[in-house]
């Protein structure tokens, strides 16, 4: 070391140089952190409204994305036993928020009224403040820890399912923070026990979320075959089931969700060990959901965004659309066709080709001239069959287009700089009705109106409306809500929040920008079609959106947009269908056989094979794509008679699975770990999936595959197409399946009944085809099954008594196998006339007793059935399985009504 004993003196120019760097870089390295946190003030309980309140200030500000916003207030509160709320908003400005009419989120006229007072406990150190209801699984603790933070927890287990604790050592990027443009809050998980599914719309190859992804949430115009990118809809809700703790504490199968109530765009970066929300606008508004089965969870989701709409019994046939048919001939064409094939046809539809130049409410006075489209959809009235036509929201500025100078006259169009915002679609110069102006509705009700006087369409297909626009980008950002200081989309390839739609600074009615309501567009025009629908036709209305939001489900159903003709997009519609069915929107497909690109024979039959079973099932094609209905390949002809035969049968079945989606919000499409929670394997299946409880649908999605690894959870399943063929799982098991080109596997379940019927070419004529019961042991001997029957149109599923609902239950025992049921409002069913025609009785294990019967089919009309009421003549046949195990028996040639309570017993020796 050297001492110096002369005192260097630097010049004062150097120190004011070094002082100013100095500020400098500590501002640089303030600046990069872009936020410190808050900690609480005050709190206060408010034990009328079962919460409280805690205000927050701001620990330091800072300038990246924007200045803090200094005072919070976070206000927790159970909503009902199931539903915990968490808001957080700025104390002392009004922020956007999504309007009440459109997703009513104050409580204080549902549920408080049902619950008893929550507790609000503070510790004695003051370090927490702890919030509970005594008939909630839930807690809810604030801690006093700087930053603050706040954790949601079960009572009955101790498992945190919600923590924003910030990490230590302190990590900025998991504290709240809370800026005009730049929202944030993140959760820590157990990564090892937590799959979380959800976040939509995506493409997503797994459906169990994979780590290290943002999930950016804004709707927008981008084809579906595009992997892990923002789509058409937004659903900022996710589903975490837990696997059990090593403990043995908590239970595998445990699951809860999390809705993050916010319209504006978001980024949601998932670690696998955090899920953190990046958002650009509007309040921090969670709701946790405390299930603890995901059943239950969907049901006190949708309890809270709304049930499901009911469906019309028609929209489960058979849908077939293109865009690109050139005249009524091409359409009459292809209805011929089908009808000659012997494939059944339920639905033809038309895409924007019908339109003159493409505006809305017009037809095409050469191709499809109004005469010979009236013709057209009379024979297919007269046939049992619908029609449906597209809608693109855009409104062609042209002045001698009168639903644009209505438009025009009732001032309803979205408005930029004081004027109507003029955007670009197929038509041209369009102006986009804004569906936040109440106006609106009467303008948009009328047109439909006045265009179903002319053409009495069955369904509207709601297009475009995320909403698209040519113009791709906006020159001059007028603001920084055209160019937000944090990009969502962090990942991938950039797009502005003005890409390919209306730009954000855009004015809605009560100057609401379209920068907060961008991604409600799908929503507002899904409710307002439906309002329209219901008060035109008096009818249960079918609409089919490609944009969708929270609460979309009550609406609409929904097809998972432009997917392509490729096998990776076949496999990745098994995970589009479940996630839609996690956001409510239970009634979804995909384009069967792939939307772009030509498709071929094999992955057309490999999809319609699939595409039966999905809740709704349409065949699509782009304009520029090879054709590709059903009958164009002898295979794929044979195939699709085959699986949508054995849809149609069990149209009894998917109509009451929608009825139960209405009812419950439980989704008709269903991941496995549904009715197997517990079993922690079906947590990471991609490739199958449930319909209801217990049909399972194994489908190839492998070009040049003839088998299938298929998982089959705990028990007992049965061939629904050939009930002789079973698989018995165990505890659960990956079993390889013969699927032969025209076979996909379906299997039924143990415990399970199925209230079957025909087949047939329309599902008028399925509904007068009897029943079949396909009763289904469990290893106790027991099973259950219901079916819903109502006239399939009524507006509301449960109006005026027209409806029949009826519980079967079956019973194995040493001696006799039985099925009986109970029947409410049985008088619906039995004006109907509809008869049980015969009981198919699977899973009876082979015993002692049982080996005695013959290997070969026996047949025998001397076994006893007990039925209630006089039945005629039946028969009955027992015969063993292919697997040498369980003794199949039927009950034929019965006549048993079905609105009447009945018992059919059998002895079996
Ligand atoms: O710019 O109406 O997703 O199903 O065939 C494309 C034409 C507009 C996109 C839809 C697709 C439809 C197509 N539409």
């Amino acid at each position: 070391m050297v001492t110096n004993s002369r005192i260097q003196t630097t010049p004062l120019p150097t120190l004011i140089f070094c002082f100013i760097i100095c500020i400098i870089i500590s501002q640089i390295v303030a600046d990069s952190q872009l936020g410190y946190g808050y900690t609480i003030t005050t709190v206060t309980n408010n034990p009328t409204s079962n919460s409280f309140t805690a205000n927050l200030k701001l620990i330091k500000s800072s300038t990246v994305y924007g200045t803090d916003i200094p005072f919070l207030s976070l206000t927790a509160s159970f909503e009902t036993k199931d539903r915990l709320r968490v808001r957080i908003t700025d104390s002392l400005n009004k922020r956007w928020e999504i309007p009440q009419e459109l997703i009513p989120t104050d409580s204080s006229s549902s549920s408080s009224s049902s619950l008893s007072h929550s507790f609000l406990y503070q510790n004695p150190q003051n370090s927490k403040h702890i919030l509970t209801h005594p008939n909630s699984d839930l807690i809810f603790t604030l801690h006093n820890t700087t930053p603050f933070g706040f954790t949601i927890s079960r009572k009955s287990n101790k498992d945190i399912i919600f923590n924003t604790l910030p990490e230590n050592p302190l990590n900025p990027e998991t504290f709240l923070v809370f800026k005009d443009q730049y929202l944030q809050l993140s959760s820590s998980l157990p990564s090892k026990r937590a799959s979380l599914y959800g976040f939509g719309e995506h493409t997503k190859s797994s459906f169990k979320l994979q780590p290290n992804q943002t999930f950016t949430i804004w709707n927008e115009d981008v084809g579906s075959s595009n992997l892990d990118v923002n789509l058409y809809g937004s659903h900022p809700f996710y589903l975490d089931v837990r696997k059990g703790s090593s403990d043995g504490r908590v239970k595998s199968g445990t699951t809860h969700g999390v809705l993050l109530l916010n319209s504006n765009g978001m980024d949601v970066v998932y670690s696998g060990d955090r899920v953190t929300y990046k958002v650009i606008g509007g309040v921090f508004d969670f709701y946790f959901f405390a299930g603890s089965s995901p059943e239950l969870v969907l049901e006190q989701y949708t309890e809270f965004i709304g049930r499901p709409a009911p469906m019309p019994y028609w929209s489960f046939g058979f849908h077939q659309c293109r865009w690109g048919y050139k005249n009524v001939s091409d359409l009459q064409g292809v209805v011929t066709n089908y009808a000659k094939a012997r494939i059944p046809l339920e639905v033809m539809w038309t895409d924007i080709d019908y339109m003159d130049a493409y505006k809305d409410f017009t037809l095409d006075p050469v191709n499809f001239p109004l005469d010979k489209m009236r013709n057209f959809v009379d024979t297919l009235h007269k046939n049992g069959q619908k029609y449906i036509l597209i809608l693109d929201p855009g409104i062609n500025v042209n002045n001698t287009y009168a639903t644009y100078v209505r438009g025009l006259k009732a001032d309803i169009y979205i408005k930029r700089n004081g004027i109507n915002y003029l955007g670009e679609v197929w038509p041209g110069p369009v102006y986009y009705p804004d569906f936040l102006n109440p106006h609106s509705q009467e303008f948009w009700g009328d047109e439909i109106k006045l265009f179903r006087k002319l053409l009495p369409f069955d369904g509207l297909w709601l297009d475009m409306n995320e909403l698209s626009n040519f113009i791709t980008s906006d020159a001059t950002p007028h603001s920084n809500l055209d160019n937000p200081p944090y990009k969502i989309n962090s990942n991938g390839v950039q797009r502005p929040i003005n890409n390919k739609t209306v730009p954000a600074t855009s004015l809605h009615y009560g100057n609401i920008t379209e920068y907060d309501s961008h991604s409600l567009y799908g929503l507002l025009e899904s409710k307002a079609t439906n309002k329209a629908l219901v008060s035109i036709t008096s009818k249960r209305p079918f609409i089919l959106s490609r944009s969708t939001f929270v609460s979309s489900g009550k609406y609409t159903a929904h097809w998972t947009g432009d997917n392509a003709a490729t096998w990776n997009d076949l496999a990745y519609s098994i995970p589009s269908v479940l996630n839609s069915g996690l956001f409510g929107i239970p009634m979804v497909g995909a384009d069967i056989c792939g939307f772009s690109g030509d498709t071929t024979e094999e992955l057309c039959r490999r999809w319609i094979q699939l595409g039966a079973f999905y809740p709704f099932a349409r065949d699509h094609s782009d304009n520029n794509a090879t054709s590709q209905e059903l009958y164009r390949w002898d295979s794929v002809a044979a195939s699709a008679r085959k699986v949508l035969g054995l849809r149609y049968r069990l149209l009894p079945y998917f109509y009451t699975l929608m009825y139960e989606s209405n009812t419950k919000g439980t989704p008709i499409a269903r991941p496995l770990f549904f009715s197997f929670p517990e079993d922690t394997a079906t947590y990471e299946i991609n490739s199958q999936f449930l319909l209801g409880k217990g049909v399972l649908v194994s489908p190839v999605l492998q070009s040049g595959a003839t088998t299938v690894d298929a998982y089959f959870p705990k028990g007992n399943w049965f061939d629904l197409f050939n009930f002789s063929n079973s698989v018995s799982a165990g505890s659960g098991k990956t079993v390889k399946l013969d699927a032969p080109s025209d076979h996909i596997n379906v299997h039924v379940g143990e415990g399970n009944i199925l209230a079957l019927q025909g087949e047939a070419m329309t599902t008028e004529a399925a509904r007068n085809t009897s029943f079949q019961l396909v009763v289904v042991f469990n290893g106790t001997g027991n099973s259950y099954g219901q079916v819903y029957l109502d006239d399939g149109e009524a507006v509301d599923l449960e109006a005026k008594e027209q409806w029949t609902f009826v519980r079967f239950y079956g019973e194995l025992n040493n001696t006799s196998v039985s099925v009986r049921s109970n029947v409410t409002n049985g008088k619906f069913a039995l004006d109907q006339k509809w008869i049980i025609e015969k009981v198919t009785f699977l899973g009876i294990p082979k015993n002692e007793r049982l080996s005695r019967i013959d290997l070969a089919e026996s047949e025998s009309e001397l076994n006893v059935v007990n039925g209630m009421n006089s039945m005629k003549e039946r028969v009955l046949k027992t015969k063993f399985d292919r697997s040498f195990e369980f003794v199949i028996v039927e009950v034929s040639n019965m006549e048993q009504l079905i609105g009447e309570e009945f018992k059919v017993e059998t002895k079996i020796r």
